[in-house]
Parts: C-alpha cells; structure tokens; sequence
C-alpha cells in the first residue's frame, strides 16, 4: 500500500512528436516527481476534440504521445500512462461538473477567451468552453493531490480546486481538493526562429520547433539555423539577447551546466561554437528516446497492452469517485434484486 501523494498530469495528443519544451518544462519534471509520487499521467486526447481533428491523425498522434512519455523515462512499472477516453468516468463526472460550474466561471477562463478569438467566437465549440470542467473531473477522478503544470494552466487547477470545495460543502466531504505544482519557470524554452514567443507544436513555421521524433540530422540543422542577434558575447539577457539566451537554457537543461558557468566557458568564443554544442547536446538526449520510440511505434502491440493495462487500473479508482459522486447528488444506483 503506498503512502505517497497522488500525481495526475496530461498532455494533449495534439502533433505528431512533442518538442524541447515539452520535455524540458514537463516531461523531464514529471519523470522526476515519478519518484515520490504514485503518478498518473494520461494522454488526454478527449480535451484535444476541441479542436478540429483529422480521424486518423489523431489516431497516431495518440500512441505516439504516449510512446514518448515512455521512451522519455515514465516507467509504465512504477506510474499509471493511459488514453483518457479509455476510461468513460472522465466524460462522465465532467458532466456533473458542468452542472456545478457558472457560465460566467467558465467564461472568465484565459485559455477559452484566447483560443475562442483565435478561432473566432462561432467557430467555437461547447466541448472548447468544456474545457477546463474535463480538465478537472480528470483531476478529481483520482484523489490527486499534486498537479504539475505550466503556468498557463494555473487558472484551470483554481477552478479546479474551486468546484471540488464547492461540491464537498454541497453534498458532503467528497473530493480531494488538488494543490498545482507550477513547473520552473526557468525551463521555458522559446521558438528559435521567434525566440520572442514560446516554441509550441502548433507553431505555423516548424523551423523554430525541434520535435523529439525529428531526425538528427534536422535537429542539428534547426539548432544551427537559430536566430541569435548582431553581437559576438555569450550571455543570458532576455530583453536583449532572446535568441541567445534561449540557447543557454536549452544547453543548460541538457548539459548539467549552470547558465553562469556557461557564461564563463563561453567568453571569447563565438555563437557557432555555442550552437554545435547545444546541437551535439540535445540530438546525444533525443536520439535514443527517438529510436526506441520508433520501434515501440513499430510494432504497437506492447504498447497497446501497457495502455490498456494501465486503462483497467486507473478505472478502478476513477469509478470508485464516480459512484460516490452519484450517490451523493442523489442518482439510483442500477441494482437487480
Ligand atoms: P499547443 O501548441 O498544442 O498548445 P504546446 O506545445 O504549447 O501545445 P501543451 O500541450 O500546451 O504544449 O503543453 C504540454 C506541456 O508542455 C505543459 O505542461 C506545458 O507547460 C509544457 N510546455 C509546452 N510548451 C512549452 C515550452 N515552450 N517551454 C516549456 N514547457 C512547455
Ligand atoms: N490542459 C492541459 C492538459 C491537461 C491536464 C489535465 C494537465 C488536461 N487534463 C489534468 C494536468 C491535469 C494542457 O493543455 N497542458
């Protein structure tokens, strides 16, 4: 019986390979958290519907996310990695949620507002304003006690914890309330043809985006054609040097080195030194994570089974809440005497 925290985290199937700053600013920490947390990490592609989606893509870009939660070091031994539309309770309490939120709630959430614009507000779903209650039910299916996201999703955990207060003070003590944990903010990794804006798998230019599945040869290419500034020196400055700046970070996370020390290891030497070594860094990282994905893509029958295995364990738990969620708003149970 374990005794440690309860862990919940998800990352939409949304492209077909995750990049630098998902494995910097989540997988690498969620690997990490794997040790001291009885962890649940889910492919979440029935939020990724919010969006429009081509069938068989989305298909593939399914197992693919979860290949890479793999290769990249989530033990599917030690932590749970399941497709959240394998386990129907998710769709369920979501429901029940939506019945307690407000419409003003809801409408007050960032995320919906910038992605409703950039779809434009009739384009935009009811499953897209549903977003953050999904979100939540997948939290509180669980018992979670630790949420480890990006700040971005900051607001949707407070909601979270929002509704599962509000439900336990309706019907009764129910729900585990969930406490964030916000990644470091220091592992932010920028587009490096844009090193303005972050790198995001649905950037419009895929130069600046360097995929875990890339091959090599076009990692270090992507990496070689950074966009840097007019000066020669070595140093982290946000405001005046974002190009180079990023580079640093992303050496730094690979590498072991403190930005401060690669300062000093950098004085005198120029960009394309700093740039073959931030290259020669992350294709030795994602190589390997990149081939041994590839053949567990290859033939997805393992895969698949460890999905599946791990759908029937985090079923169990998950119908465990629901049925006492139903029970409390006052459902009948289906029962034959
Ligand atoms: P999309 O373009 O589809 O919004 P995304 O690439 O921005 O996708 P998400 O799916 O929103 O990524 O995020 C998955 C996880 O990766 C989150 O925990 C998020 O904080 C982290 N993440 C995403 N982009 C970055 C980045 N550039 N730097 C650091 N962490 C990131
Ligand atoms: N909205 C999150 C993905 C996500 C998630 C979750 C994260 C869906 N459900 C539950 C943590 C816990 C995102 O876009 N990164």
């Amino acid at each position: 019986m374990t005794t440690q925290p309860r862990l919940f985290s998800g990352m939409q199937p949304s492209a077909s390979s995750l990049h630098i700053g998902n494995y910097i600013g989540a997988l690498v920490q969620w690997r990490d958290m794997q040790k001291t947390h009885d962890a649940i990490f889910c492919v979440v592609d029935l939020h990724a519907l919010t969006v429009p989606q081509e069938p068989e893509r989305l298909r593939e870009q399914i197992r693919r996310t979860a290949a890479q939660y793999i290769t990249a070091g989530i033990d599917p031994t030690e932590s749970t990695l399941f497709v959240q539309s394998h386990v129907p309770a998710h769709a369920e309490l979501a429901w029940v949620l939506n019945t307690i939120t407000g419409f003003g709630e809801a409408s007050r959430m960032t995320q919906f507002k910038d992605k409703a614009s950039r779809q434009g507000a009739d384009a935009a779903s009811l499953g897209l304003f549903a977003y953050p209650t999904l979100m939540a039910a997948d939290i509180l299916l669980y018992g979670t006690n630790h949420v480890p996201v990006g700040d971005d999703q900051k607001q949707h955990v407070e909601l979270t914890r929002d509704l599962a207060n509000r439900f336990n003070s309706r019907f009764g003590d129910t729900l585990v309330v969930p406490e964030p944990v916000i990644l470091k903010e220091g592992a932010r990794i920028y587009d490096l043809q844009n090193p303005e804006v972050k790198m995001s798998k649905s950037a419009a230019n895929q130069n600046g985006v360097v995929f875990l599945l890339d091959e090599p040869s076009r990692t270090a290419k992507k990496i070689k054609s950074a966009v840097t500034d007019t000066g020669r020196e070595v140093r982290f400055d946000r405001g005046e040097k974002p190009g180079v700046s990023n580079l640093l970070t992303i050496l730094s996370s690979f590498g072991g080195q403190s930005v401060a020390e690669l300062e000093t290891a950098y004085e005198g030497r120029g960009y394309g030194d700093l740039k073959k070594d931030v290259a020669d860094a992350v294709v030795s990282v994602f190589e390997p994570i990149r081939s041994r994905a590839l053949a567990l893509l290859e033939d997805p029958t393992e895969l698949d089974r460890i999905l599946a295995d791990s759908a029937d364990r985090a079923g169990v738990i998950a119908e465990t809440t629901l049925a006492a969620v139903y029970d409390r708003i006052g459902l009948l149970p289906r029962t034959r005497r």
